[in-house]
């Protein structure tokens, strides 16, 4: 369906020094990997405390380590979608740009993203639960049990935000200061009911920035956002993409 921006929309793209988006599981849906929450969501079917926490981790590591293995497997399959390509294209637009992203499937660096802050971790990387050591993807894993450490015999565990634990601090220093910088700030595909990730986008808006929500449901955010543009990421992200391109490219030649 062809996207109709917004006049204020239009404005806020040319004049833009600084554009941050910010995607959660709605992003990758279209690569197939699933959300958490709604329906079709992962958590219909487990409930989150019950695998995504250090209790459930210590009280069953070999369960915790097998849904993580089986996540892994499907995310190393799937393809970056459309709406990861133009989040590509529109970083070359803008003098400055972040993307902050709640999703461990490491499908923004894959797909081309240069600055990517990765707020709740990455499947890819593994370390030990005692004493930091940091582990390949599958290396000492037997047949679905958790591998141990090989300096101390502690569990190993992916490297990902489980509920209760603090995000990594330098990827959310530097989300907080592309929040506070941005003109534009896009928040794509999230259900924004997670914190501190959440408050992000009002942080932006707080501080000045036109705040954009592209989802095809309303979320707890669309109250506080400028616009909504109701839709799949992967089919507006490349006409947004399109438009600034016109606009920004256009811009350019005008200066020649
Ligand atoms: C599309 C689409 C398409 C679909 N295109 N869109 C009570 C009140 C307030 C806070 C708390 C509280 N109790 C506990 C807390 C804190 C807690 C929290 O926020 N809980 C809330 C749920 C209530 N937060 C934490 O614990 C965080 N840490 C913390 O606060 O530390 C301080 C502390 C220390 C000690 C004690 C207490 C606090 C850590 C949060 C870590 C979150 N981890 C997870 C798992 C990561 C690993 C894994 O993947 O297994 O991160 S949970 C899960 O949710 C994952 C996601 O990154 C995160 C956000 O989900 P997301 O991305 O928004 O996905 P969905 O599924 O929710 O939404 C998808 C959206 O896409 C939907 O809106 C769709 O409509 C849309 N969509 N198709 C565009 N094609
Ligand atoms: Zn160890």
């Amino acid at each position: 369906m062809e996207l109709a921006l917004s006049e204020a929309l239009l404005r806020r793209i040319r004049e833009a020094s600084w554009v941050t988006a910010f995607t959660g599981a709605g992003v990758s849906a279209e690569s197939g990997v699933p959300t958490f929450r709604g329906t079709g969501g992962i958590w219909e079917k487990f409930r989150p405390e019950e695998l995504a926490s250090m209790d459930a981790f210590l009280r069953n590591p070999d369960l915790v380590w097998q849904w993580y293995a089986h996540r892994r497997e499907v995310m190393a399959q799937v393809q970056p979608n459309p709406g990861h390509t133009a989040l590509v294209r529109l970083e070359r637009l803008f003098p400055g740009f972040a993307l902050i992203t709640q999703n461990i499937d490491n499908l923004h660096r894959r797909a081309g993203s240069a600055t990517v802050y990765e707020l709740h971790g990455n499947i890819e990387r593994n370390f030990c639960s005692r004493c930091g050591e940091l582990y390949r993807p599958e290396e000492g894993e037997v047949a679905g049990t958790v591998p141990r450490c090989h300096s101390c015999g502690g569990p190993v565990r992916p490297d990902v935000v489980w509920f209760g634990e603090l995000l990594p601090e330098e990827e959310w220093n530097r989300s907080v200061a592309a929040a506070r910088s941005a003109d534009l700030f896009l928040s794509i595909g999230t259900s924004a009911v997670v914190y501190p990730a959440a408050s992000l986008p009002m942080i932006a808006r707080r501080a000045g920035a036109y705040l954009v929500e592209i989802n095809p449901e309303p979320t707890p955010l669309t109250e506080i956002a400028d616009e909504l543009l109701a839709g799949r990421a992967g089919e507006i992200l490349p006409q947004l993409a399109d438009a600034a391109e016109r606009i920004r490219e256009g811009q350019r030649a005008d200066e020649v």
